[in-house]
């Protein structure tokens, strides 16, 4: 059985067909997530397995390395593990047949049932079904699950990547029972569509164990408000057939603002018995790229405004539950993109049905990313992916390119792995195969220049004011850009900051000697120091992003630019990182917090009306009097006020073409002490939206630190905030010390950096004299006692009772 999709809604229908239809038989559908065992013990015996005694319990999703992956020494965990549980099939049918349907599980997965095996998956990242109708019985059955997600250069991705290849059955788990004669897959897609009309064409494919010669298909295509536009019945006669419903008029267009989704169910029926039924959803559009540039959807010019998503979330690793995956499709939405690269591998089957019904187009990625090209199993392995991801995933109206990889050629983990030839001859049996597998989408890859040419769409490496040069002469590189590729789009800008991270002046980029040799240095794991050109300041930050999007905006030729990355996300490729192991180039935290990059985007992007005063993580400032300070409002509003404690400093219109901030900027001379800032933005309609944010400054700058301070704060999770603060000898905090401090738990719990996992002891960058971290309490009840040391002060002590 191939891969399909259910709802809560299908899942009803079949209910309410069950009632009306008691002779009928529908497929079910059970969850199994809950009630597992863990084994953390690499054994590949069975019996070893069964017999071992330190099995814990847990519920699914779960990854081995959702806590070493932050705190790496002596390396994250790569290694096999064992999951195991209890299965109650309380009846089985002898005309059914059943499986287990994992969504992923990383890497290699052997599934055994009532001890034996019964199928195998090579490849984390996609979803895979085992059959299990032989080996179940009535009652208790079972399953025993070893995962494995050790160094195998045969399997993509490369380790060099930089990401975690975490470990673990990472996403959801289903038992599926069927009639043995069933629906095995539906492929739709829109052959022609136009604002006038439009036709749907569905592929299905059967099983039909017992060749049947009375089975019959009855489709049915309803629109966005579940009124049916056409049906059609057809004898099944064949191992797969073909409906085309032509002629729909006047179709509601899948636009990303306007996502509207049609439904079309497949019913398969014996007779007056009903066998099976899948729905699915379709979305009516067509897309372009056009030569040189821009991209066209429906017929309308789209800039393309996107950003990046990793698999990642602070404290569960890749382990994302359904919840978070949709928090983090949702925010990206709020901020106004209308485009995601699904960076560097394909994602929870939630992802896609998110961007479907929010209305984000989709680059899917094979997960290719770097290692060059390997051996004929590696080969094998790397076609087997893709096809299951196109097989997989064709249907989701929002995706428009399976990318076959990034950087593919970099960092080889064969020997000549880098070879362009060889390289070039595999990605063209690639692109042939996805475009065999499916015509109606581009193929693309990322930075892997010698081969270009194969693909549909190109992106180059552009990291102006990064890795390279000055943000300002982004232009100029898009312009070139466009020139040279015929289907230019370019993935990844940006540049790490650090949460709460203030300077007055960020530096500009403008004199940096380009940083060569910065990949060489990733290798080494020194990338920060190196090549990077920014301060890590958020202020640096939203210049480099305010000054791309002023770009971009403002380019009526331009396809548009995806942002890396959305969320900081862990790697185990940073140990020297402000927060080590953590790539900081998020628009948000690990968690999922806006950081102020956040609201530059939302500022270019967001429909929904806003204001946001630059900084929300910047209310302690200091310098010398009567200054005045720029302060920006981020805004989507027509007009914005600024007001300096009830007086307003005039309104301002906001322009595009203007940066900073689209010309809501303001200078501030702020008193001692206080100060309150309120923003109050205007639309067109007349309404408003506000924000204010309270400023406490302070003349005399004095930033020799003579210790540090520790202080706690109780959080409503029953956590502890743990804060050491820098002082100067006038019992002043200090302002512009940025030194790393060293927390440690030493008794009654444990530490939880603030954008982690879980760990003993964290080394934190304190951000303008300050650092925090999250201390869980061990549940013993007995305070904790905690120190924070850094380079110029010995440990300073502190007992909190929990
Ligand atoms: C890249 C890679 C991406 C990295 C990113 C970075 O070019 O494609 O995987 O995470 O740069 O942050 O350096």
């Amino acid at each position: 059985m191939k891969k399909r999709h259910y709802n809560t809604f299908s899942i009803f229908a079949l209910f309410v067909l069950f009632q009306i239809c008691l002779s009928s038989f529908a497929q079910t559908k059970r969850n199994i997530n809950d009630n597992w065992l863990y084994l953390e013990n690499d054994t590949p015996n069975l019996n070893e397995a069964q017999k071992a005694s330190n099995w814990t319990s847990l519920n699914l999703p779960h990854t081995w390395n959702a806590e070493d992956a932050t705190d790496l020494y002596p390396g994250y965990r790569r290694d096999a593990s064992w999951y195991q549980k209890k299965l109650n099939i309380p009846q089985i049918d002898k005309n059914s047949v059943y499986s287990l349907y994992f969504e992923g599980s990383n890497v290699t997965t052997k599934v055994y049932v009532n001890g034996k095996e019964a199928g195998s998956h090579i490849g984390g990242y996609i979803g895979f079904s085992i059959d299990i109708t032989n080996f179940i019985k009535e009652g208790n059955n079972d399953i025993f699950v070893r995962v494995d997600n050790s160094y195998d250069i045969e399997i993509i991705p490369s380790q060099k990547s930089d990401f975690f290849i975490y470990g673990g059955i990472t996403r959801d788990v289903w038992l599926i029972s069927q009639y043995k004669n069933h629906i095995d897959d539906v492929k739709i897609t829109t052959p022609e569509v136009s604002a006038k009309k439009a036709s749907v064409q569905i592929v299905s494919s059967f099983v039909n164990s017992d060749n049947s010669k009375d089975l019959s298909l009855t489709v049915t295509l309803s629109n966005p408000k579940g009124k049916k536009v056409v049906s059609k019945t057809i004898p099944v006669s064949a191992k797969t057939s073909t409906i085309t419903f032509e002629n729909i008029k006047n179709p509601e267009l899948w636009y990303t603002d306007n996502p509207n989704l049609y439904k079309l169910t497949a019913v398969l029926s014996e007779k007056n018995q009903i066998r099976d039924s899948v729905s699915e959803k379709v979305g009516f559009r067509w897309f372009e790229f056009k030569d040189h540039g821009p991209f066209y959807l429906n017929g309308k010019r789209l800039l393309i405004r996107g950003t990046h998503r990793h698999e990642e979330q602070a404290g569960v690793g890749a382990a994302m539950s359904n919840e978070q995956h949709w928090a983090d499709m949702k925010s990206i939405k709020e901020m106004g993109a209308n485009f995601v690269r699904l960076a560097h591998y394909p994602q929870d089957p939630e992802v896609y049905k998110a961007c479907d019904e929010l209305g984000l187009l989709v680059w899917d990625e094979l997960p290719w990313c770097r290692g060059g090209i390997g051996n004929e199993v590696w080969k094998t392995n790397t076609k087997n992916m893709l096809e299951e991801i196109i097989n997989q995933n064709y249907n989701h109206p929002s995706i428009v390119i399976w990318s076959l990889g990034n950087e593919i050629n970099w960092l080889p983990d064969f020997p000549d792995g880098d070879n362009d030839k060889r390289t070039n001859a595999f990605l063209t049996e690639l692109n042939d195969l996805a475009h065999k597998l499916d015509p109606t989408r581009k193929t693309a890859i990322r930075k892997y220049y010698e081969g270009s040419h194969i693909v549909d769409v190109f992106s180059p490496s552009i990291w102006s004011g990064w890795y390279s040069g000055s943000y300002k002469s982004y232009q100029k590189a898009i312009n070139t850009y466009k020139k040279e590729y015929k289907h230019f789009i370019h993935a990844e800008y940006g540049g790490d900051s650090h949460v709460g991270r203030h300077s007055e002046n960020p530096v500009t980029g403008e004199n940096v000697i380009k940083a060569e040799g910065w990949e060489e240095a990733i290798v080494q794991t020194k990338v920060a120091n190196i090549a990077q050109i920014g301060d890590w300041s958020e202020n640096y930050i939203v210049d480099l992003f305010d000054w791309h999007l002023h770009v971009s905006e403002n380019d009526p030729e331009f396809v548009g630019n995806i942002q890396w990355a959305f969320k900081d996300f862990a790697t185990p490729l940073r140990p020297e990182d402000d927060i080590p192991y953590m790539n900081q180039k998020g628009l948000t935290d690990r968690n999922g917090i806006p950081k102020d990059a956040y609201y530059v985007f939302k500022s270019y992007w967001a429909k929904e009306p806003f204001t946001y005063i630059e900084s929300h993580t910047w209310t302690e400032r200091q310098g010398p009097e009567n200054i005045p300070r720029t302060i920006s409002v981020f805004s989507n509003c027509e007009k914005v006020t600024l007001f300096h404690d009830g007086k307003s400093l005039g309104e301002k219109q906001r322009n595009l073409s203007l940066y900073p901030a689209n010309g809501l900027t303001w200078d501030v001379t702020f008193k001692k002490g206080e100060n309150i800032l309120l923003a109050i933005g205007k639309n067109k309609d007349g309404k408003t939206v506000s924000d204010t944010l309270k400023v406490n400054y302070r003349f005399n700058k004095n930033d020799t630190a003579s210790s540090l301070q520790l202080s706690a704060e109780k959080l409503k999770n029953g956590n502890f905030l743990v804060t050491a603060i820098a002082i100067d000898n006038n019992n002043l905090r200090c302002l512009d010390y940025e030194e790393s401090v060293y927390f440690q738990c030493l008794k009654g719990g444990k530490t939880l950096k603030n954008q982690g996992t879980p760990t003993g002891s964290e080394s934190i960058r304190m951000a303008n004299g300050k650092a925090s971290i999250e201390v869980i309490p061990d549940g013993s009840g007995k305070p904790i006692e905690m120190t924070a040391l850094n380079q110029s002060f010995k440990g300073e002590y502190l007992k909190v009772e929990p």
